[in-house]
C-alpha cells in the first residue's frame, strides 16, 4: 500500500549545498517526489509543525533555527513510505542515535541541526502534509 510522508530539508541543509545529496538518497531509496519547494517559514507554520514539542527546553531555539534561512519542504510517496524516510534519515541525535550510512549519521554532528525532518507516524504525516501543502490535504 502507498503512503506518504513529509520531508524537510532543514535551513542547515540547504545553507549546506546538501539538497542535491539528500533528494539523490530518496529517490535512490525507491521514494517518489509527489512535492517539492523552497520557502522561508513563519513563526505561526513552525509553532503549528512542530505543536507537539511546545514547552519543551529546546522549542523556542528549535523554532529560531527553523525560521531562520529558507529550506525545502517535498512530499514523497511509496511503500512505507513514513518509515522509509526516518530509515534514511537516521535518529534524532545524529551521533548517538543515527548510525553511518543515515543522513544524520553522514553528516550531522548537531542534535537541534540535524538536516532532516521526517513524520514520524501516517497519522503525524496526514497532519504535516496539510500544513505544508494543503492543496494536497486529502
Ligand atoms: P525527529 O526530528 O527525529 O522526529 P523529534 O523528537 O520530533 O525528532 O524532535 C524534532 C526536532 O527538534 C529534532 O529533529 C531536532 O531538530 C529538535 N530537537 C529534538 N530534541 C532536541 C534536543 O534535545 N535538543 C535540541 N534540539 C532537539
Amino acid at each position: 500500500m502507498t503512503e506518504r510522508t513529509l520531508v524537510l530539508i532543514k535551513p542547515d541543509g540547504v545553507a549546506r549545498s546538501l539538497v542535491g545529496d539528500i533528494i539523490a538518497r530518496i529517490e535512490r531509496k525507491g521514494l517518489t517526489l509527489v512535492a517539492l519547494e523552497l520557502k522561508t517559514v513563519d513563526d505561526e507554520l513552525a509553532r503549528r509543525h512542530y505543536a507537539e514539542h511546545e514547552g519543551k527546553p529546546f522549542f523556542p531555539a528549535l523554532l529560531e533555527f527553523i525560521t531562520s534561512a529558507p529550506l525545502v519542504a517535498a512530499v514523497v510517496e511509496g511503500p512505507r513510505a513514513v518509515a522509509a524516510w526516518r530509515q534514511i534519515a537516521g535518529g534524532t541525535d545524529p551521533v548517538e542515535k543515527a548510525v553511518p550510512g543515515t543522513i544524520r549519521g553522514d553528516y550531522a554532528l548537531s542534535t537541534q541541526n540535524n538536516l532532516v525532518h521526517g513524520s514520524d507516524s501516517p497519522e503525524s504525516a496526514e497532519r504535516e502534509i496539510a500544513i505544508w501543502f494543503p492543496e494536497l490535504a486529502s
